[in-house]
């Protein structure tokens, strides 16, 4: 399979596996769809469940998730653990260690497993795929949503691509990405 690298970034070495920054690509998908691969890797993309369950299974990972917003502010968030869990565990995510000047907006997810538009594995009455038009580690529902509504720096007032600890939950940040590296 193709990846794309980033070798530059706090030493290199790190696997993209997410990336918004133009709303190129639709990032409201099925179950199906994100199990597998989509999107552009030279611009917005996911690189599947089953690869990112096969890749983190053993071993031990890092993850990066970058963050930038509509006036050009970059701040990250970094977690010494990091793994995806297997299709009968619905790729639950396992994260923890954070540092960073982002805040931590997904260790709240941590242990939560997926839900897509069509998968509802959240604990929320509804599905918060649907209410919150994205696809995550929901619970009722998010501090975090990056695989949310990308809004081209528009205000919304819900369903935004987001970090909750940089901008709140309801803003649709620029640029976003997430990676993972062995430690
Ligand atoms: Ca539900």
């Amino acid at each position: 399979m193709q990846v794309y690298c980033d070798q530059t970034t706090d030493t290199g070495g790190w696997m993209v596996f997410q990336r918004r920054r133009d709303g190129s690509e639709n990032f409201y998908r099925t179950w199906a769809e994100y199990q597998g691969m989509f999107g552009n890797l030279s611009n917005e993309f996911w690189l599947g469940m089953e690869n990112l369950h096969a890749l983190t299974r053993t071993g031990n990972y890092e993850l990066r998730v970058e963050l930038e917003d509509c006036a050009n502010v970059k701040k990250f968030a970094k977690f010494r653990s990091f793994s995806i869990g297997s299709a009968e565990e619905n790729y639950s995510l396992t994260v923890s260690g954070y540092s960073g000047n982002a805040g931590d907006s997904l260790s709240f997810h941590s242990g939560r497993p997926f839900t897509t538009k069509d998968v509802d594995n959240d604990i929320s009455g509804g599905n918060c795929a649907v209410i919150e038009h994205g696809a995550w580690w929901y619970a009722v529902c998010y501090a975090s949503n990056l695989n949310g509504e990308y809004l081209n720096c528009q205000t919304t007032t819900d369903r935004a691509a987001s970090w909750n600890t940089f901008h709140g939950t309801k803003y649709s940040l620029k640029f976003i990405e997430m990676k993972f590296r062995p430690i």
